[in-house]
């Protein structure tokens, strides 16, 4: 009997440009500071480390529609979509490293070139639906999935820089997990697109293990098909991870983040995840950056198999019984 070796590719984007604050660029490099390629090493899967992405300046990029810089986050994310989907077609679970969340409008894009059907699970603080419309800031980062929905085509404008974007996803398709911090704009659309969400007062009521069962169900429960993880590091408590853009109270604790990603892992069916919002600038002090990152480099090696009850495979071959 043959054992399939599961290859995981890694690709870092070092983007910032989907919101204000500098330093999420850093994002990349801080992961792997901190021993990122030499943890997933240790598990049973081999990988590639594919670098990271280069994105090139671009002039000019004014305003449209109130909405910061759309064609330097349209440029980066279409290339993104490029490299995950040649990474995902030739066979790699893919891991991106952000950078922040306007990113996954690339990569869950390039994801679904290969895999139409796939599903996502969103794990984050904020909801990151608003429309150009909706949106409070102006900031692509608290967007990414209003560009992704069929539902909301109508309600996104045509952007300069997003000619290559096309909506893919139903409201089915998505479940958030750990949201705490939701624009009124965008409590107003999953309300009214029915999109399934559980929220830190769901995890409260129901405990992770019940929201789990449940997100899994409604997404794989018919159909077995590939997941995306989308993974905001502020989903989690900031005292665990202080070091990026938006830290908001009350967040998952440990055991809450990693539970979701060994269940992830668990069903078999994760084909591609992002790690973003890691910004090491904003850290207080070294120990609150090293803090952030080492969580990031565990959410990862969890959700590829990295368990809390063995720490490596021991083959003890067969019993005999006589
Ligand atoms: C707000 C907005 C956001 C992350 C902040 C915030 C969005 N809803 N996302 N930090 N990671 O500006 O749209
Ligand atoms: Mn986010
Ligand atoms: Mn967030
Ligand atoms: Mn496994």
């Amino acid at each position: 009997e043959q054992s399939r070796l599961q290859s995981v590719a890694v690709l870092g984007a070092p983007f910032s440009g989907g919101q204000k604050r500098s330093g999420v660029e850093h994002g990349p490099k801080v992961i792997r500071d901190a021993g990122l390629i030499e943890r997933l090493s240790a598990l049973d899967s081999s990988i590639h480390d594919f670098g990271d992405l280069t994105f090139s300046k671009i002039e000019n990029d004014e305003t449209y529609m109130e909405v910061n810089t759309p064609r330097t986050v349209g440029a980066a994310s279409k290339k993104l979509s490029g490299a995950v989907s040649r990474a995902i077609g030739a066979g790699h679970t893919l891991v991106m490293l952000g950078g922040d969340h306007s990113l996954a409008m690339g990569s869950v894009q390039g994801h679904a070139q290969q895999c139409p059907d796939l599903c996502v699970i969103w794990v984050d603080a904020h909801a990151d639906i608003n429309t150009p419309m909706t949106s409070p800031s102006g900031n692509m980062h608290g967007q990414p999935v209003s560009f992704m929905l069929k539902e909301l085509q109508d309600k996104v404008p045509d952007l300069p820089g997003f000619g290559w974007m096309k909506p893919f996803l139903t409201s089915r398709d998505i479940v958030y997990i750990g949201l705490r911090d939701v624009d009124p704009g965008e409590h107003h659309i999953l309300k009214n697109l029915g999109i399934q969400y559980y929220s830190m007062r769901d995890i409260d009521r129901l405990g992770i293990q019940r929201v789990m069962e449940v997100t899994l169900d409604n997404l794989i429960g018919r159909q077995q098909r590939p997941i995306h993880l989308s993974f905001d590091i502020d989903a989690f408590d900031p005292a665990l991870a202080p070091a990026t853009g938006t830290p908001v109270n009350g967040g998952l604790t440990y055991r809450e983040g990693i539970y979701i990603t060994e269940e992830i892992h668990n069903t078999g069916l994760l084909s591609a995840m992002d790690l973003v919002e890691v910004n090491p600038v904003l850290g207080a002090t070294p120990e609150a950056i090293e803090a952030t990152a080492a969580l990031a480099v565990d959410v990862i090696a969890s959700s590829l198999g990295q368990t809390r009850e063995d720490s490596s495979i021991h083959d003890f071959g067969d019993l005999t019984f006589s």
